[in-house]
């Protein structure tokens, strides 16, 4: 992990302005060359100016190449077991999401396979997807558990995750989303299953170490506000910052209640209300858009991305890759519909999946090209930085590098 990229043109975007203000816009340093010592960015600025103290350590010529921060996927479902192409079939037959899963299918059929599923068959599976995923350069990933609905098998996705971190040359963080669906046994008592099961579920995840955040689905065929609220004071109580899938479907103010938590970030979001919007603000709560989700549900209703901006909301993309609504594994192609379908710029799509990402995470040390940040970095095949979100489909990268995390 010793090494300078040179000739590259780095999109640091690390300027500290509102997305969109100039200058500079991506902070973009041309001919521009990055050291990296121990795993850290020690230096960067213009190639000419390389100190000599980096002069002995390896030299990769970039040729002009664009070198961006390693992409962030801060919401995906990726640990499941089987598929759920059939009801990909129903939704085009015109049956909806919350058709589907208020007769008993949706995200309980994917809980039924992962139940069924053994770690031996989940993490091969997982890693497959993994592994494409590190080809569209990514190098921090955040899994979430939610397909076990019962202790055992919500610990189990979350080592399956944390193998998948120690298997690959990537950062895994892990939220347990336990608040994810009520499973069959507890038909008719959700407040049963919440005290029953998901807290005590958490307790003993965050025991073992396995839990880095905590989510839930706060939505009329999810948990109501007040079971959310349960779920949210046991993270408090453990010390674990929240997150929320809020107003995906309907308004129920889950993204103001999340915000209230200081809350690292409210997802989705297509029924954001102003008040919401406000209160993220207050908090620094970022808002993740998801637009393969919206695609593949065919939603029609934009989240309010106006008023985002107005209110200085800090804005991710990530792909929410999940066996059911979104099948969408690449992060540019997310970045790409963020752009068609959100009408965001690609520097805001950019920023989306890699600093404002790394915020919704929590996490200081990635998303920008900075000294003294970790050197997650990724060069592509393109020379401008708009070119991620307007190649769709495309396979842009040229080489990926993942600082080791201890
Ligand atoms: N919203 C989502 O986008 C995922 N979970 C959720 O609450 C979808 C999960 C699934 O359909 O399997
Ligand atoms: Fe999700």
């Amino acid at each position: 992990m010793n090494f300078v990229w040179q000739h590259a043109r780095l999109a640091t975007m690390a300027n500290a302005d509102p997305v969109g203000g100039s200058p500079p816009a991506y902070g973009l340093v041309d001919d521009g060359a990055i050291a990296v010592r121990a795993g850290r960015i020690a230096w960067l600025g213009p190639t000419a100016e390389l100190p000599a103290e980096f002069g002995d350590l390896y030299r990769h010529d970039l040729e002009g190449r664009l070198v961006t921060p390693g992409l962030i996927d801060c919401h995906t479902h990726l640990v499941f077991g089987g598929q759920r192409v059939a009801e990909f079939e129903l939704r085009l037959q015109g049956a909806s999401y919350e058709e589907i899963a208020r007769a008993g299918g949706g995200i309980r059929s994917t809980v039924q396979a992962t139940r069924e599923a053994g770690e031996a068959s989940l993490l091969p599976a997982a890693l497959r997807h993994v592994d494409a995923m590190l080809d569209q350069g990514v190098t921090t990933l955040e899994i979430k558990s939610g397909y076990g609905l019962d202790t055992d098998t919500e610990l189990r996705m979350l080592r399956v995750a944390r193998t998948i971190g120690a298997r690959r040359d990537i950062r895994i963080r892990t939220s347990f989303l336990g608040a994810h669906a009520l499973p069959p046994e507890f038909d008719g008592r959700a407040d049963a299953y919440i005290d029953q099961v998901c807290i005590p579920a958490l307790r003993a995840a965050h025991g073992e170490g396995l839990v880095d955040a905590v989510d839930g689905f706060c939505e009329g065929i999810g948990f109501t506000p007040a079971q959310i609220t349960r779920v949210f004071d046991a993270a408090r109580q453990l010390g674990l910052p929240v997150k929320l899938h809020a107003e995906q479907l309907s308004n129920l103010h889950g993204a103001a209640l999340t915000a209230g938590f200081n809350g690292l970030s409210a997802d989705h979001l297509e029924h954001l209300d102003e008040a919401g919007a406000r209160a993220m603000a207050q908090a620094g709560t970022v808002a993740v858009l998801l637009p393969g989700a919206f695609y593949m549900l065919r939603e029609t209703r934009l989240p309010p991305v106006a008023l985002l901006r107005e209110h200085g909301v800090p804005i991710a993309i990530a792909t929410d890759f999940n066996p059911g609504s979104s099948p969408v594994l690449s992060l540019p192609l997310a970045m790409n519909m963020a752009c068609t379908l959100f009408r965001l710029t690609p520097e805001e799509a950019l920023a989306g999946a890699t600093r404002e990402a790394a915020r919704a995470l929590g996490l200081a040390d990635a998303g920008r090209l900075a000294a003294g940040l970790r050197a997650d970095l990724a060069a592509w095949n393109v020379e401008r930085p708009a070119e991620l979100a307007y190649w769709a489909g495309h396979r842009l990268l040229h080489e990926r590098v993942c600082a080791p995390t201890p």
